[in-house]
C-alpha cells in the first residue's frame, strides 16, 4: 500500500525525467504497481482511510510519483451523481499518447495541485477541452477515447507527469490568472 512517504517529491529528477514505455505482458511488479497505485487513490477518496492513513486525496496518480520511470499512470474521476456511484473515469492507462486535441482551451477555476509538490502554486493550469488519448490497459489491450472537460484535464496532468512536466510550468508567471482567450472553458 503506497502512503504519503512514497510519495517523491519535487526536486527529484524522476519528476522530470521523460518515463520508459511499459512492455507486454505487464511483469508482476508492474501489475502490483498498477493496483498499488489504483488503490491508492480509492482509499484517498475515502475519508475514513484518507484520515487514518495521513493521505492527500488524489483523483491521478503516475508511476514516476512513487519514484518508477514509466509511462503508467492510474486516474480514478468519481461519480458526479448521488444516485449512480459509478465512476466517470477510472482506469490505468499505460503508454498513454495524446493523438489529438481541440483549439479550445479549458482551466480549473481553483487551479491544480499535485500530490508531488508541497507548495501551492495559484494560477490557471491552460489545457485542452479535449483530447483523444491513445493507451493501453493492465492487460494490453489498446483504447482510443475522446475526453473532454474535467477527465480529460486530469488525464493531461497525468500523462504530463509521464513526460517530466509539472503543473506549474504552465502557469503564466506574470499573469497567474489570465486567460488565453474568451472561449475557454472554465471548469468549477
Ligand atoms: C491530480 C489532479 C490535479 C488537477 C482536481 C482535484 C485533487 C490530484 C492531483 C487535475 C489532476 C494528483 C497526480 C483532488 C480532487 C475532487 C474529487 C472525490 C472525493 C476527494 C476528491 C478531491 F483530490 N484534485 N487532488 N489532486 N496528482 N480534485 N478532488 N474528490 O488529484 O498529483 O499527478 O475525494
Ligand atoms: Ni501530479
Amino acid at each position: 500500500m503506497f502512503l504519503m512517504n512514497d510519495i517523491v517529491r519535487d526536486g527529484d529528477p524522476v519528476l522530470r525525467a521523460v518515463a520508459k514505455n511499459v512492455e507486454f505482458p505487464l511483469s508482476d511488479e508492474d501489475k502490483k504497481l498498477a493496483h498499488d497505485m489504483m488503490e491508492y487513490l480509492e482509499n484517498s477518496q475515502t475519508p475514513e482511510l484518507s484520515e487514518k492513513y495521513g493521505l492527500r486525496p488524489g483523483v491521478g496518480l503516475a508511476a514516476p510519483q512513487v519514484g518508477v520511470s514509466e509511462m503508467m499512470a492510474a486516474v480514478l474521476v468519481p461519480s458526479n451523481d448521488e444516485n449512480d456511484d459509478t465512476p466517470v473515469f477510472k482506469e490505468v492507462i499505460i503508454n498513454p499518447v495524446i493523438v489529438s486535441h481541440s483549439v479550445q482551451p479549458t482551466a480549473l477555476s481553483e487551479g491544480e495541485g499535485c500530490l508531488s509538490v508541497d507548495k501551492d502554486v495559484p494560477g490557471y493550469v491552460v489545457r485542452h477541452d479535449r483530447i483523444t488519448v491513445r493507451y493501453q490497459d493492465m492487460n494490453g489491450e489498446k483504447h482510443q477515447i475522446r475526453l473532454r472537460d474535467y477527465p480529460a484535464i486530469v488525464c493531461q496532468h497525468e500523462i504530463d507527469h509521464l513526460n517530466g512536466h509539472l503543473y506549474y510550468d504552465l502557469i503564466n508567471k506574470k499573469e497567474p490568472f489570465s486567460l488565453p482567450d474568451k472561449n475557454t472553458v472554465v471548469i468549477d
